[in-house]
């Protein structure tokens, strides 16, 4: 079959990260049945054969409009589709979607009809945000992990950077490779326009957030620098909780340490 794959290696390379990526998220436990989700912005990589690709499907509102985003094009993992499945086919598990001209609106234009993901308002809202403030990261994803999200479960923890401390004082990685700590966004409705606006407010300050008793979300250059920084935390709340069932409070990182280190790797908090 016929694929927008076909003779364009940069937008392959992309893809098959994202197929990569979803083999990970499946491997780690954090992609039940169709759980998360992964949209990446190919704008870069559309040539005029793609800009007159007709639609292959109706035309769909958004919920949202979100101006940056006119004529841009998104590779997105499909709704309903499994992590596990997309590891190995990606274009039959997801689709390339246009943003119309209306800024509201899409199309899906290949390679099948396959619906894209029900947290879609969450990811435009989250690439619009990041063209406006002239960033060049193309990636978002969306996941479910074990350990963090079980962290949410417990109030004290959703402070403001309560556990962006925690976790940067279990190992020294943590800190280097999620500068800016993760935010927390308290539990909302999964694919509301709500949980979209909530997310981008956070972006403001973070490349990682927690939805509370749900999930991660993160923003990257592309999809594995987005993947790497929720396994680097993740690792971090491992270290954590295997501190804890060994039936310790783990010490942390001293404030020395974690300042001496600020300094040493230049960092932004
Ligand atoms: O795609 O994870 O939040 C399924 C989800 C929704
Ligand atoms: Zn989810």
């Amino acid at each position: 079959m016929k694929s927008i794959l076909d003779n364009r290696p940069q937008l392959s390379k992309q893809v098959y990260e994202v197929a990569e990526v979803a083999g990970y998220l499946w491997q780690k436990g954090w992609a039940e049945r169709n759980g998360g989700n992964i949209t990446i912005n190919i704008t870069d990589e559309i040539d005029d054969e793609i800009r007159k690709m007709p639609a292959i499907s109706d035309r769909v509102e958004i919920g949202k409009k979100l101006p940056n985003l006119k004529g841009c094009y998104f590779y997105c993992k499909g709704t309903n589709k499994r992590m596990r499945d997309l590891a190995r086919n990606p274009m039959d598990n997801g689709s390339v979607i246009r943003i119309l001209d209306d800024c509201s609106s899409y199309e899906i234009i290949a390679d099948n009809p396959v619906k894209p993901t029900s947290e879609l308002p969450s990811h435009l809202s989250m690439h619009n945000f990041l063209i406006g403030k002239g960033s060049t990261y193309k990636a978002a994803l969306h996941t479910h992990p074990i350990d963090l999200i079980a962290m949410t479960h417990n109030p004290e923890f959703l402070a403001k950077d309560k556990l962006t401390y925690l976790l940067w004082s279990m190992i020294p990685e943590t800190r280097a490779f999620c500068p800016k700590g993760l935010g927390i966004i308290p539990y909302k409705m999964p694919g509301s326009i709500d949980l979209a606006e909530a997310t981008i407010k956070e972006l403001e300050d973070y490349d990682v957030v927690m939805w509370e008793k749900h999930g991660v979300c993160s923003v990257g250059e592309n999809i594995m620098e987005a993947f790497d920084m929720v396994d680097t935390l993740s690792k971090s709340a491992q270290i954590y909780l295997t501190a804890k069932s060994m039936g310790f409070e783990p010490e942390g990182t001293s404030k020395e340490d974690m300042d001496a280190l600020k300094i040493a790797f230049n960092l932004p908090k």
